[in-house]
């Protein structure tokens, strides 16, 4: 129930704000502004509850990898995390939408879902699902640059998230990505430190 309330008394500041008839910040504003999207700071090995989301009706899973969120592994890392430290798990047959940031000041990324393998590639492999990596896949995305993947989810299996920029994901640039038959609804755990 907490976050429904936090969220009220911000709605209850923002309208206190507007009737003080300052402009800065109304809901209008913002509204019409569209703010560039920041990810909200958090420490590595954090999960933010706003990187998933997900529509039962369609089926449909959206989330938010963000490469270099934390300065974890020389921001070698996918929201914080590395080797392996982070699993998404999606229910089969769902279409999997992943948002792909690059939140990395100085290094390029991208992201690409491949079959599970050891060790993990120094460069990129074809995708396990048709459809599944950001383009460019071994330029990478420039710092502060974005692309997006969509696909379908249909076999169950363990797959990595992997950076395809050359010896990212071989330097624990990857999460895992987890296709169950059983799992009613999309999530995401953290491994403990150390496991992969
Ligand atoms: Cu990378």
């Amino acid at each position: 129930m907490r976050p429904f309330v936090m969220k009220e008394l911000a709605v209850a500041l923002v309208l206190l704000v507007g009737v003080g008839g300052c402009s800065k910040g109304t809901g209008a504003a913002a509204a019409a502004k569209a703010p560039v999207e920041e990810p909200r700071v958090i420490e590595s090995g954090e999960i933010d509850p706003a990187w998933l989301s997900y529509d039962a009706a369609t089926k449909t899973v959206n989330f938010h990898l963000i490469a270099g969120l934390t300065g974890l592994n020389g921001a070698l890392n996918f929201n914080g995390f590395r080797d392996g430290g982070l699993t998404l798990t999606v229910p089969k047959d769902w279409t999997v939408a992943i948002r792909v940031t690059n939140h990395d000041g100085m290094l390029p990324h991208s992201a690409e879902v491949i079959p599970e393998t050891k060790p993990v590639p120094t460069q990129p492999v074809p995708p396990a699902f048709d459809g599944a990596f950001t383009v460019p896949l071994a330029q990478g995305l420039s710092p502060l640059g974005e692309d997006g993947m969509r696909f379908v989810a249909d076999r169950v299996g363990s797959f990595l998230i992997f950076c395809g920029v050359p010896g990212h994901g071989a330097a624990g640039m990857w999460v895992r990505l987890k296709v169950s038959g059983t799992a009613p609804a999309p999530f995401l755990t953290a491994a403990p430190a150390g496991k992969s």
